[in-house]
Parts: C-alpha cells; structure tokens; sequence
C-alpha cells in the first residue's frame, strides 16, 4: 500500500527557533495555564489551574510541564524568538484568546514570543473541555471510469465543528493500479511516507469549504479504491465514525 499525508490548511506553522544568539544575559518565559470553565477567555477567580500539562519549547532538550499551580517557566534562553508548543490535555482544546489566554488557537498551540538583554516573557494559556467533531466527508471523483493511463481527481471535503481549532490531518491509502500525481488544494504539506507529524489548523465551525483535490493516473485495471482518513485516537472528537471515506474508480484494460 501507498500512502501519503497531508497536514491542511490555514495557518503556516513553521518552527521558528530563529537565531538565538549567545546572550550575556539569559532570559526567561513562565506562564500559568488554566481552565475556562465559561470560554470567555478571562480567568475568572473561581477558574482552576491546570496541572500536568506539558509545553515544549523547540531547540530546547526538556519540555517543561505545568505544576500544581498550573505553572511552567523555562529560563536561561538565549536571546531569539521561540516558538512556544501548548500541548492539550486530554479532552481539552485551547479557549478564546482574550485578557488572560495569550495563545491564538488557530495556530494549534503554538506561540511566538521573543525574548532579549535578560528579559522575561510571561505567555499564558486557557484551555476549556473539547466538544468538537472533525471529519473527512465525502470523496468525489471527477470520472467514474477511466483507461489506463488516464487521470482521475479525488475532491476530498473535511471540516470540524465545534469548539476546538485543531490540526487536521488527512492520510490517504491506496493499492496497485493508481499512481500519485499532484496533491492540491487546502494542503499545507504532504508526506510521502508514514511520518505522521503534521502541521495546521482549521477555524472551528468554519463556513468555509475545505477540500483537497488528490490526482492519480490510473497504471493498471481494476476496480480501484483510495481510502482517505483522519487517524485514529483523537481526543474530544464527538463522532470518530465520520472520520474515513473511500473514493472508487474504474480503470478499464
Ligand atoms: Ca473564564
Ligand atoms: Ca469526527
């Protein structure tokens, strides 16, 4: 079986452990992550610290994780801009941004921030209980039956409603008899092999379509199937069953 991945959409998510220097004076980035309890982006006083929550810090050996306080803080950085990455505790998903959660959800929990001359960034975050559905809709092919050596192109919809804007990721598996053209449309990268990793965000009940158009070029006959999914064991998602859809084609001898 082939396979390829593609990480979709939105915001561009690259890692940015720009240049630190050798600084004199080292910095520091805290924090304190919480629970908005009524998603308004405001801790309010009654809103609990999160414990255990684990914030990476590329360029860094060790991550740092929140402790009974809900706090985490990194220090001795050089000076530069890091790329803060808020990972999400089971069944949560991050809130609003607003006065006391600094991190933009639309970027899948990950945060800017530069740091300089010993300064200390404080970078906090809310998160809230995840109540979203994403899935892999339905597969079009634009040519029921083709020849070999002829194209067939998979309009493949996705979305995710909900309260979570979460990376979305699509993998694709097919057999002998297709073989992999172009990828395009709502695609913010492909993998060619079993990697996983995976980058970009999709807005939470987005009106917008979001879609991929996957090209093959038929190599042999047969009733031909491409199996696109969003994989397994994602947390909070509300119906794991609407996350897989086939597409067929028919390449004639
Ligand atoms: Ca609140
Ligand atoms: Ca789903």
């Amino acid at each position: 079986m082939r396979k390829f991945t593609v990480g979709l959409v939105a915001a561009a998510a690259a890692l940015l452990a720009v240049s630190p220097a050798i600084a004199e004076r080292p910095n520091t980035i805290n924090g304190e992550i919480w629970l908005d309890v009524n998603e308004d982006g405001v801790r309010q006083a009654e809103e609990p610290p999160l414990a255990g929550v684990v914030v990476g810090l590329p360029g860094k050996p060790a991550n740092a994780t929140t402790d009974e306080r809900g706090r985490y803080r990194f220090t001795g950085l050089a000076d530069g801009t890091y790329e803060i990455e808020f990972n999400q505790p089971v069944g949560h998903g991050l809130t609003v941004p607003g006065r006391d959660s600094d991190v933009d959800w639309l970027r899948s929990g990950r945060h800017t921030v530069t740091v300089q001359h010993g300064s200390r960034q404080r970078v906090d975050a809310g998160y809230r209980k995840a109540n979203h559905d994403r899935s892999v809709g339905i597969v079009e092919a634009d040519r029921a039956t083709i020849a070999v050596g002829e194209r067939v192109t998979f309009k493949v919809f996705y979305g995710n409603v909900g309260n979570v804007a979460d990376q979305i990721q699509l993998d694709a598996r097919w057999g002998t008899g297709l073989k992999l053209e172009s990828i395009t449309g709502n695609v913010h990268h492909v993998w060619d092999n079993e990697a996983t990793t995976l980058l970009g965000a999709v807005a939470p009940s987005s009106a917008e379509p979001n879609f991929v158009l996957a090209t093959f070029v038929a190599t042999a006959p047969g009733e031909l199937s491409v199996d696109f999914s969003s994989p397994a064991g994602i947390e909070g998602d509300s119906n794991p069953a609407n996350n897989a859809h086939r597409g067929h084609a028919t390449v004639l001898g």
